[in-house]
C-alpha cells in the first residue's frame, strides 16, 4: 500500500467523466483541521476542474474522524439526490491505541455503508504516523489525497450511472 514515489493529485483529465450533471456530499472531520481543510481544498479543486458546480456540493463537518461513519449514513438516507459522498479525516498515531481504534472504526464503518446503501462514499482518510506525513499528503510533497478522492468520487458517480440501465 506503499504511496512512495506516488504523488497523489496525478490524474489524467482525459479519462475522467464530466462531472457537470453530479452532486456530491463531503463530510469534514473537525480534529486535524489544517490537514482535513487542506484534503477539503484538494477535494474540491479536483471536482470543480471536472465540470461539477458549487451549487451541486453539499458540505457537513463532525467533531472527529469517527463520526464521519454516522455523518456519511445520514447523507446517504437524508439525501439521495447525491451521486457520491467524500469521507474526509486524519488520524494520526498516538501514544495509545486509540489510533488503530479510530483508523480500524472509521474503515469498517465506512466499507459497511458501501456495501449496504447505493451512493458510495469515498475513503478520503489520511491514517499517518506523524503530522509531517499529513502534511505531506494534504497538498505537501506527496500531493493531496483529497485530489485523489474528488477524482475517485467522479468515477463512482459515473460507474453508479452507467450500471443503471
Ligand atoms: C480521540 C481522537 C484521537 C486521540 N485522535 C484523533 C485523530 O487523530 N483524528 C481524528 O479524526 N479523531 C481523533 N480522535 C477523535 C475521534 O475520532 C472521535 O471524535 C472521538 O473519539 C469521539 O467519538
Amino acid at each position: 500500500m506503499a504511496t512512495t514515489g506516488k504523488d497523489l493529485s496525478d490524474y489524467d483529465k482525459n479519462r475522467v467523466p464530466n462531472a457537470k450533471e453530479f452532486r456530491f456530499g463531503l463530510v469534514v472531520a473537525e480534529w486535524n483541521e489544517e490537514i482535513t481543510e487542506g484534503l477539503y481544498r484538494g477535494a474540491i479543486e479536483a471536482l470543480k476542474a471536472n465540470g461539477v458546480l458549487e451549487e451541486k456540493i453539499v458540505r457537513w463537518n463532525v467533531p472527529g474522524s469517527f463520526e464521519l461513519i454516522y455523518a456519511c449514513k445520514k447523507m446517504q438516507e437524508s439525501f439521495d439526490m447525491l451521486d457520491a459522498i467524500i469521507a474526509i479525516g486524519s488520524v494520526i498515531e498516538g501514544e495509545t491505541k486509540h489510533f488503530e481504534y479510530v483508523c480500524q472504526g472509521v474503515a469498517h464503518g465506512i466499507k459497511d455503508l458501501n456495501v449496504q446503501h447505493d451512493i458510495p462514499v469515498i475513503f478520503c482518510v489520511l491514517t499517518d504516523q506523524n503530522m509531517q506525513q499529513a502534511i505531506d499528503r494534504s497538498g505537501g510533497k506527496h500531493g493531496n489525497k483529497g485530489t485523489e478522492s474528488g477524482i475517485s468520487a467522479i468515477k463512482m458517480a459515473q460507474l453508479r450511472k452507467d450500471a443503471r440501465f
